[in-house]
């Protein structure tokens, strides 16, 4: 069986989220949060020191969207739009979305965040990389409000890959500290999300939704 590398709280929610979709499971090993930059054993696995990691046999699998479609693709699952959909391109345009574009500034955050032992100075440079970030954030925002006009779903009128991915920033999202930075159809469209994982009690760790 493959293995998949997790911490709770991490991008691992969009591959626990496919697995509990397709009615799949792999074995879990949780690592702490940190430092597992500095953890040996988990370096010998992913050199890059990034969750999640999927191993299967001889492949590696270290892209948490990969790693989803190589699951629900094995699986034969319609989370995936196959390439002779209409909406193929717009699926794969919201695929990327969700980690390129919406997660990105959240990254930064998250990153400048973790510095200490700052100076005065300093944290008058992290302050202006958060405000560049929050004001990006809004603005990339924007395009999901407009996307999810007269639509429950992305693309292709049902839940997809695209989903999931726009999934885990949304959940960052759902924190009162970002909720002015959502327009009212993205934040239906999370608490959708958030219903829509199946209740069937699986053997996976919990997918960890922000309360909001
Ligand atoms: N694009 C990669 C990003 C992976 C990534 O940056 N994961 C975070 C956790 S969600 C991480 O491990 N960061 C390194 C660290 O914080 O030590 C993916 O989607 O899997």
């Amino acid at each position: 069986m493959a293995t998949l590398y997790h911490v709770p709280t991490s991008r691992s929610l969009r591959v626990l989220w496919t697995l509990e979709e397709i009615g799949a499971t792999v074995d879990v090993t949780s690592l702490g949060v940190r430092p597992r930059l500095q953890e040996p054993e988990y370096l010998a696995i992913n050199p890059a020191g990034t969750l999640p990691a999927l191993i299967d046999g001889d492949r590696a699998i270290y892209e948490s969207l990969a790693i989803c479609e190589y699951l629900a693709a094995r699986h034969g699952s319609d989370l995936i739009v196959a390439p002779d959909e209409p909406e193929r391109p717009e699926f794969v345009q919201w695929l990327l979305y969700g980690e390129a574009t919406l997660q990105a500034p959240l990254s930064a955050m998250a990153r400048v965040g973790r510095i200490r032992n700052k100076t005065p100075e300093m944290q008058t440079g992290i302050d202006a990389v958060l405000a560049d970030a929050r004001h990006s954030l809004s603005m990339r925002a924007k395009l999901l409000e407009q996307r999810l006009e007269g639509r429950d779903f992305l693309v292709a009128g049902r839940m997809t890959l695209a989903d999931i991915s726009v999934g885990y920033p949304l959940n960052t999202m759902g924190k009162p500290h970002f909720a002015s930075l959502l327009g009212p159809r993205a934040r239906a469209y999370r608490e959708r999300l958030r219903g829509q994982r199946s209740s069937a009690p699986r053997p996976l760790p919990s997918l960890g939704w922000a309360r909001n």
